[in-house]
């Protein structure tokens, strides 16, 4: 029987907590703001703090001023802002009342965010002083953007709202925050958040994350073996973009823990070194880019971690070696993997702190279930051989936004979700990602989708046929190359193309490797790119460099 081929997460360690996800943050913050002084988030670069009763009161006030505003279960609300202390206070006021957010990258340019918009719609966007003037380009062209606040300035600025003059406008002074209440709604229904992801193929598209998802998150974060020990005041760091699912439900997982989380915008190699130590940092989260950093960093035996317990690494491949030189290094007793995607809300697969395996990205968490298929015939494999890997349980994702048929492309009609990358995992069940099957080019961490590049390409006057892949990089993990065909009698030379696509994308998607110009792209029989061939190209021209 396949069947016997299934691996199941084990029991949750506390029962899943009823209620909706902003029903369950109100309960935790009202909790922790109880407690004199409780510091809930420190800003890495400025040190200024914001206490657990600060944002229990804030995001009260902003959720009344939301209703009051009109907004209801109905509406949906962006968050666009890198990662600082106000970018939670939307958020959270959001899931009190049913909101949906939508949380789109800082780094967007005008185009980008004009697609990602027209998914969802949202009629007011909270952005930082940073992205005002794109959002501000951007709502001239979209009917349905009515509002602007911007989180991290009090009154605001050109006539638009700060976070405190867009609440002193739609909440009374004296509104008694003890007669607040969250909403309560159909958890399994309700969509809390949209992220966007490519899937395996083509742009961006909304991944609906409901109430229900969210839940299963916050309570794999408090299970000890697969998240953290509950102590309030417990010292975070994290770098992690908040815009980004991974950096998006682990921070709100940790509020709802009552963790002290030291936040940093932008990666600087000192002073994440200083904060660990200064801050008798627990627990801090990286992608493989700056564990490879780390892996070769001069500074590190300038400081002290001996209150480090973990480092945790996910977004993206680490490799045995790597991991096993920073965990030395930082004298730990393990480094935690997590795998997960945008679609299944956070990760589903994570290294138990019970059994550790260098190099796999540990085992299914709790009330979910992997499965590994063989590519060629759809039979369900046993332990060691190499499939592609399917997930199922409450995390994955309610579907794509206005697009069903993406979604059944990706979700079969048993609740499976196809991940797009290939695996196995051995006798104990713990498992080892070993390649992806799509398209998708991860820099850094970050989401890039060849086709969104190849389209922009296509809108060169004197590109006839383009062609987009991932290549290797030590630092970056994979970088964007491209293969272009030219109309006949043209020339153009490779920085001409470089600058097209930077005009027009944002930095994660520039093409860092290099442009190759070919008589014809190497195609498959029904014409799609042959990404396998095209990499081989791409790879050997960068290798000869
Ligand atoms: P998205 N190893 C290899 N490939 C990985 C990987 C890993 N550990 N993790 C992700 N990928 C690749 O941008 C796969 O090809 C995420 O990356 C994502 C989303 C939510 C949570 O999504 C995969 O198909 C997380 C990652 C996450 N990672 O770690 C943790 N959360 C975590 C760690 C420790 O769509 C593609 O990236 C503790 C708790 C955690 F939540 C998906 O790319």
């Amino acid at each position: 029987m396949d069947h016997e081929n299934i691996l199941f997460g084990p029991k949750p360690f506390y029962p899943i907590a009823d209620g909706t996800a902003g029903e369950q943050m109100y309960d935790a913050l009202k909790e922790y703001a109880k407690i004199a002084g409780c510091i809930a988030l420190t800003d890495g670069h400025t040190k200024e703090n914001v206490l657990y009763e600060d944002i229990f009161k804030v995001t009260c006030r902003l959720a009344n001023s939301l209703r009051n505003y009109g907004l209801n279960t109905n509406s949906t609300i962006a968050i666009c802002s890198e990662n600082n202390l106000q970018f939670f206070l939307p958020v959270i006021s959001a899931l009190y009342i049913g909101i949906t957010v939508t949380s789109v990258n800082d780094k967007y340019t005008e185009r980008e965010l004009l697609h990602n918009f027209d998914i969802t719609k949202p009629s007011v966007i909270f952005c930082s002083v940073q992205t005002f003037k794109r959002i501000l380009k951007v709502k001239t062209k979209l009917k349905y953007i009515k509002t602007i606040v911007i989180i991290n300035h009090n009154n605001g600025f050109q006539g638009y709202h700060g976070l405190n003059s867009f609440i002193s406008n739609y909440c009374d002074s004296d509104f008694d925050i003890k007669k607040f209440r969250p909403n309560s709604f159909d958890r399994s229904n309700q969509i809390a958040f949209v992220m966007y992801s490519s899937g395996t193929t083509g742009l961006a598209k909304g991944v609906m994350i409901s109430h229900k998802n969210l839940v299963l998150r916050f309570s794999i974060c408090k299970d000890p073996t697969f998240g953290n020990q509950i102590n309030p005041t417990t010292p975070i760091l994290t770098v992690i973009p908040f815009q980004h699912s991974f950096g998006m439900f682990t921070t709100l997982g940790y509020l709802t823990c009552g963790f002290r989380i030291i936040i940093m915008h932008t990666f600087e190699e000192k002073l994440f070194l200083q904060l660990l130590q200064d801050y008798k940092v627990e627990s801090t989260l990286l992608v493989p880019t700056l564990m490879s950093l780390f892996a070769k960093s001069s500074l590190i035996e300038n400081y002290d971690f001996s209150h480090l317990k973990e480092i945790a690494s996910g977004g993206a491949p680490l490799s045995k070696e790597i991991s096993e030189i920073v965990r030395k290094r930082f004298t730990l007793d393990f480094v935690r993997q997590g795998y997960g995607l945008t679609e299944t809300t956070s990760a589903i697969l994570i290294t138990p702190d019970t059994d550790v395996r260098a190099g796999s990205t540990g085992k299914v968490v709790p009330l979910h279930a992997a499965k590994v298929v063989d590519i060629s015939n759809g039979r369900i494999l046993g332990p060691n051989q190499p499939g592609e890997l399917y997930f199922k349980g409450d995390m994955i994702m309610k579907g794509y936004c206005n697009n069903v048929e993406a979604t059944s492309a990706i979700i079969d009609k048993d609740g499976w979700l196809r991940s797009g990358d290939i695996a196995y995992y051995d006798e104990d069940g713990d498992f080892y990602i070993i390649d992806r099957l799509k398209s998708l080019i991860k820099y850094k961490g970050f989401q890039v989708a060849p086709a969104e590049i190849e389209a922009v390409l296509l809108e060169h006057p004197d590109i006839i046929d383009a062609g987009v892949t991932g290549i290797d990089d030590e630092h970056a993990g994979q970088i964007p190359a491209a293969a272009v065909v030219l109309k006949k009698g043209k020339q153009l030379t490779e920085d001409v193309v470089r600058n097209f696509v930077s005009g027009q994308l944002s930095p994660m998607k520039w093409l860092r490797g290099g442009v190759r110009f070919l008589d014809e792209i190497p195609k498959g029989p029904t014409g799609k790119v042959d990404r396998e061939h095209l990499k081989k190209i791409l790879q050997k021209q960068k290798s000869k460099l």
